[in-house]
């Protein structure tokens, strides 16, 4: 059937199904659609959203991929001619809503797209990856060019055109699929910002076993006092070195605290003003770099930050409120070892030894692993990137970005090079994602357009924290790595404290 070809509509209602214009009402852009089938998608569903809140009315358009990959882009009335396609997170199985990114794009004007990449399912389980290596492949690489595919044919059928430009973001596994697709797929996307990215999957995922073993050993744990110690001391050693005592290490990498000074007398547990050597140990785990198979794979470990004990932090990702089997590290490296390593539901993962099965990490590595620095044929398509990173990030250290950035670097031959389409941003105090003390909210999306689209590369960018009100509460300048914020106000002076404009960002 030929049925599809965009302008030959004169056999209905002639105006309305297939327009060739950037302003289409959502009924138009769902009645073009609809009972389509394009690129391998089958559209389920389209129907216009009235406006709600922030968001602007749109038709949202649901579609199925065989045998189980689900889509979902939501058009604008007054497109803007571009696709904003927003990543996953954890294990995915769930199509995001909108919100955060997602959000800002539509509003913004752009067609945005998600899917579920490939299965149905908690993003704590990787339920989907034991008995079916086609869904793992659509996790670790193949959802996302399938995905771009389709919504570019959806986009020509509902406005009469495909995006002028695509961009992609994404955070923790999305900022994976970020990178992956700008290693794999380098002409796919003509912006693409990593946040967090959880790249390095065998390496990350094996520290995070590492970390819980630590926890799970006698007098390991660590209880709120312990933890509100490591992390005031952490503050007191180093919060003033960036210019103010604001509650926020702005440049983590320069603070030298030495846990050891914690620790008890003899080692032993003395209550809650000291650390025992186990709970030690567990500070040394996390702060340390970890390999396995020979140096095949590695993790960076993290730097002490003195916000360890934020919500969003260690009680989240790592002591799981003093119950290492309730963290989200311990639950992610556990559905890990189940379904990709041990490939055994009954497996405990604490007594799971991370590279006693080597065939295994490199089949999850050829799968997830976006470790690949050599961006050159990204850089050749005139592509841009963008990484960005919470330098309290209890889930994926802010170090191995800077790792990646470091060898992005180099692969393309140098700092010059790499500033013609890199960017990298650490925002201090601020947790995996978002959250934390720090400034997490920055729209990220402006800047490789306004790169992309009129050449004016990003520098220092404009960082906020909005309070429960959700005006801003603090406002900081996010500064280009390795440069970190330096408070340059007047003394004593918490609401100049609070304000970007007290601040210059600094080489260390
Ligand atoms: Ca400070």
């Amino acid at each position: 059937m030929a049925a599809v070809l965009p302008g030959c509509n004169d056999d209905d209602d002639g105006d309305d199904h297939t327009p060739a214009s950037n302003t289409v009402s959502a009924e138009q852009a769902c009645a073009a659609l609809a009972g389509k089938s394009l690129a391998g998608a089958t559209v389920v569903a389209a129907a216009a959203v009235p406006a709600s809140g922030p968001a602007p009315v749109y038709c949202k358009v649901t579609a199925s991929m065989a045998p189980s990959l689900n889509l979902e882009m939501r058009l604008p009335e007054r497109w803007n001619g571009k696709l904003y396609y927003g990543g996953g997170g954890g294990y995915n199985g769930s199509i995001p809503g909108l919100q955060g990114g997602n959000l800002t794009a539509l509003q913004a004007g752009y067609a945005t797209v998600n899917s579920d990449s490939g299965h149905a399912g908690n993003g704590l389980s990787a339920d989907f990856a034991l008995n079916d290596t086609y869904a793992a492949n659509l996790f670790g690489s193949l959802s996302v060019p399938t995905v771009a595919s389709a919504a570019k044919e959806l986009l020509q059928s509902a406005y009469g055109k495909t995006p002028d430009r695509a961009y992609f973001e994404g955070c923790s596994n999305g900022g994976r699929e970020a990178l992956m697709a700008a290693q794999r797929n380098p002409n796919l996307f003509d912006g693409i910002i990593a946040r967090a990215p959880a790249y390095n999957w065998v390496g990350f995922m094996g520290q995070f076993n590492r970390t819980a073993k630590a926890l799970a050993a006698p007098g390991g744990q660590f209880n709120a006092a312990k933890l509100g110690l490591l992390a005031r001391s952490v503050r007191d050693a180093c919060d003033a070195n960036d210019g103010v005592k604001d509650g926020i290490v702005s440049h983590p990498a320069a603070c030298n605290f030495d846990p050891q000074v914690l620790r008890c007398a003899g080692g032993a547990d003395a209550g809650d003003t000291c650390l025992s050597d186990a709970q030690l140990a567990t500070v040394g785990s996390w702060t340390s770099a970890a390999t396995w198979a020979g140096g095949t794979y590695t993790n960076t470990g993290w730097a002490l930050t003195g916000n360890e004990d934020d919500a969003g932090a260690w009680p989240t990702w790592v002591t799981g409120g003093g119950t290492v089997q309730a963290a989200l590290q311990y639950l992610f490296q556990d559905t890990t070892v189940k379904n990709y390593l041990a490939r055994d539901r009954s497996q405990d993962s604490l007594s799971y030894v991370w590279d006693s099965n080597l065939n295994a990490l490199y089949a999850m590595a050829a799968l997830n692993d976006a470790t690949n620095t050599d961006l050159r044929p990204f850089k050749a398509s005139n592509a841009k990137l963008i990484l960005w990173h919470g330098g309290n990030d209890s889930a994926l250290s802010y170090k191995a970005t800077t790792a990646y950035y470091q060898g992005v670097t180099a692969s393309v031959g140098g700092q010059a090079a790499a500033d013609e389409f890199v960017r990298y941003y650490i925002a201090p105090g601020v947790d995996h994602c978002s959250g934390g003390p720090g400034a997490d909210q920055t729209d990220l999306l402006a800047a490789p357009d306004d790169w992309v689209s009129n050449g004016k590369a990003p520098g220092t960018l404009s960082a906020a924290k909005l309070g429960t009100n959700g005006a801003p509460q603090l406002t900081r300048p996010l500064c280009v790595y390795p440069q970190y914020a330096r408070y340059t106000g007047p003394a004593n002076d918490a609401a100049a404290a609070a304000l970007a404009s007290n601040y210059t960002c600094t080489s260390p």
